[in-house]
């Protein structure tokens, strides 16, 4: 079955992954992991821990002369960055998890429950994700992204795949130049104020297979894998599946079918890809909202845990701007719902019959 398992602190020595349930024969190549853990790393308004962070990756099992084996493949990835807090710290962030871990686990000194509810995992999910987009390449799937809002400045046109296919012109995987030189300033502006933003980002899938998912099973919907997989990672509070025009009447939101040049197609795609819980062929279209970062440098109202007293949040290492990682981010997360739906569906022996299976289905 395949499954995936992330962990490591986020100042401890290293993140590891673990993926089960990969094919036996398939050849990965270890830099386009790299490249996409790259583009995670370098987007503009991260803060200093980037500049420490190499993301160096090492596979440490699972394939043997080049070849992946059918074994679970582990990979580990070093962190340099070490934890700017050398004391016990008593005064929650709000929003983050300092204040509800403190009272599920009852531990006073708030450093332990910044490890794991720190971003930093996302290295991992991205490595594992580039792992299953070289595999779904295979079958001949592509994912891209684009950063769609920083804050209040949105871009509201609407791409094809291939427009957004390169997404890394700049270092906010913004499409639009105006937009971007907007954002630059606005950016600049947020870090002055010592402050934080969040933004959408938009995910697209392309020639996935009609017929992934589940209805029969309702909590295995692909569309409730996605809310499920999104949802868990740091400041993602909305995931939005096709258009936002639910004020729109039926009759103009439904995607109308058309039999043309020996297809039935369909003459939009609100739904973005995905109806009862299965895909239909269409573009898989995910728009993820992200929330400020809760940690910012500007002081909060906060009260001291240990003494009751109300004080302000200290000053504590920080980025101001997450969203455009998250287009990487998101690329990995759809390519690890997509590839496990395709497994669960044509069988996690070698690679070769799993494609014969899926490309029979295909013409069907
Ligand atoms: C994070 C806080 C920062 C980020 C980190 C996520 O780390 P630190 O507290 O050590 O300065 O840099 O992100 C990463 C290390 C990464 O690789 O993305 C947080 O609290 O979520």
């Amino acid at each position: 079955m395949f499954n995936i398992e992330i962990a490591g602190d986020s100042h401890g020595k290293y993140m590891m992954g673990i993926i089960k349930g990969i094919p036996a024969g398939i050849k990965l190549d270890l830099n386009y992991i790299k490249k996409d853990l790259k583009l995670r790393k370098n987007t503009y308004g991260r803060g200093k821990r980037m500049n420490l962070e190499d993301d160096n990756i090492l596979i440490n099992s699972g394939i043997y002369n080049d070849l992946t084996t059918g074994a679970p493949i582990s990979l580990i990835i070093e962190n340099k960055g070490k934890n700017t807090e050398n004391k016990e710290r008593f005064i929650p962030r709000p929003g983050h998890g300092d204040y509800t871990g403190y009272k599920k686990y009852g531990i006073k000194d708030l450093n332990i429950y910044t490890e794991r509810n720190s971003a930093r995992w996302t290295v991992v999910l991205t490595a594992i994700g580039s792992i299953c987009r070289q595999i779904l390449e295979l079958f001949d799937i592509k994912i891209s992204g684009y950063t769609k809002s920083i804050g209040y400045l949105e871009d509201k046109k609407e791409y094809s795949f291939e427009e957004i296919e390169d997404y890394s012109k700049n270092n906010l995987y913004i499409l639009d130049e105006e937009f971007y030189e907007k954002a630059i300033k606005y950016i600049d502006e947020i870090k002055e104020k010592k402050d934080s933003i969040g933004g959408k980002v938009k995910i697209i899938s392309k020639n996935v297979i009609p017929g992934l998912g589940s209805y029969s099973d309702y909590f295995n919907k692909i569309d409730s894998k996605i809310g499920k997989y999104f949802m868990s990672i740091p400041s993602v509070k909305g995931v939005l599946i096709g258009k936002d025009k639910f004020k729109e009447l039926g009759s103009d939101y439904n995607d109308e079918f058309i039999f043309k040049n020996q297809k039935i197609s369909r003459k939009s795609n609100n739904v973005g890809g995905i109806e009862a819980g299965l895909t239909n062929g269409e573009e898989i279209e995910v728009e993820l909202s992200l929330k400020p970062i809760p940690t910012i440098l500007k002081n909060m109202n906060s009260v001291d845990l240990k003494s009751l007293k109300n004080e302000k949040t200290s000053y504590i290492r920080s980025d101001n701007v997450v969203v455009s990682s998250m287009v990487p981010i998101g690329i990995s997360t759809m390519s690890i719902i997509i590839l496990e739906e395709i497994f669960n569906n044509f069988g996690d022996d070698n690679i070769e019959f799993i494609k014969n299976r899926y490309f029979e289905k295909k013409g069907f």
